[in-house]
């Protein structure tokens, strides 16, 4: 049986209590925090999630343009590793299981120097930060998440993150996965998810769309059925967002009803019942 979660990006605005008992209303085992860590309090969110009986399966890091490890500039580099230090920092306080680490910043397109110092300096960061996440982490693990190329220049696919595993050389790094970007960049969707087997430690949900599952064209089933097959132990979780080129700067400004409880519920219920027609 999969453990479901949701990402609570889309519900920005929204008061934690309230996105909490949504999701326990409709069955989901954990939440999927946005990483910006002064929004929270740290003691009500850990109440929060007792009152809900509720995990941390995730923290979704937000690497805005002046969080950026791979900056040229060394002090864009330092506050992006501040950045993912107080990440690692709230994942130990509210116990997250994983948490996001991007080499660059997200809607990066190009690099701003040559493409081999970014890298360069992405790896360089991503070390310091596996290894203060070892010492402070309590037990969090790092994620490489590959994001589409209208959002990310190099970090497109899962074979490129397990490459970037490699070459950080720690052992509490590992991938996560996002249909939505995968679906425009894998060759197979469930393919990859094979590929990477058990260094695939998270994964996100969402439609052709971005949407709920079940209001676009993706065929969930063959993920669905890969990650059963490669005995995954991470959550399932759901990631689902209003179409835009800007996924962050449109929840400013709030979204329709029908992305609150209404996608909520059918986002589960759409999985749960592909999950129950695998034998
Ligand atoms: C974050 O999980 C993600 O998928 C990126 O597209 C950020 O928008
Ligand atoms: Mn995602």
């Amino acid at each position: 049986m999969f453990k479901y979660s949701f990402c609570n990006l889309v519900w920005y605005k929204e008061e934690l209590s309230k996105s909490m008992d949504r999701l326990a209303r409709f069955g989901y085992d954990a939440i999927d925090l946005y990483g910006e860590p002064s929004v929270y309090n740290y003691s009500s969110v850990r109440q929060n999630l007792k009152d809900n009986g509720l995990a941390v399966s995730s923290i979704c890091s937000l690497y805005s343009a002046e969080r950026d490890l791979a900056h040229p500039d060394i002090n864009v580099r330092k506050a992006g590793l501040n950045y993912v230090k107080s990440i690692v920092d709230m994942a130990a306080e509210v116990g997250a299981l994983t948490m996001g680490v991007a080499p660059t910043s997200c809607m990066k397109t190009a690099p701003l120097t040559n493409l081999e110092d970014e890298l360069k300096w992405a790896v360089e960061g991503i070390q310091e930060a596996a290894d203060y996440a070892k010492a402070n982490g309590d037990g969090v693990k790092i994620i490489f998440e590959p994001w589409n190329r209208y959002e990310h220049y190099w970090l497109n696919r899962i074979d490129q993150a397990l490459e970037l595993v490699k070459q950080v050389g720690r052992d509490n790094c590992g991938v996560m996965g996002d249909v939505f970007h995968m679906n425009i960049e894998e060759i197979s969707v469930d393919g990859a998810i094979r590929n990477a087997g058990e260094q695939l430690w998270n994964i996100h949900l969402a439609d052709s769309n971005r949407a709920a599952p079940g209001t676009g064209h993706f065929d969930f089933a063959p993920v669905m059925r890969a990650l059963k097959d490669i005995n995954y132990q991470g959550y399932v979780s759901y990631e689902i967002l209003p179409a835009s080129a800007d996924p962050f700067g449109i929840l400013e400004k709030g979204v329709g009803d029908e992305w609150m409880d209404q996608y909520a519920r059918q986002s589960i219920e759409h999985i749960k019942a592909i999950e129950k027609s695998l034998t």
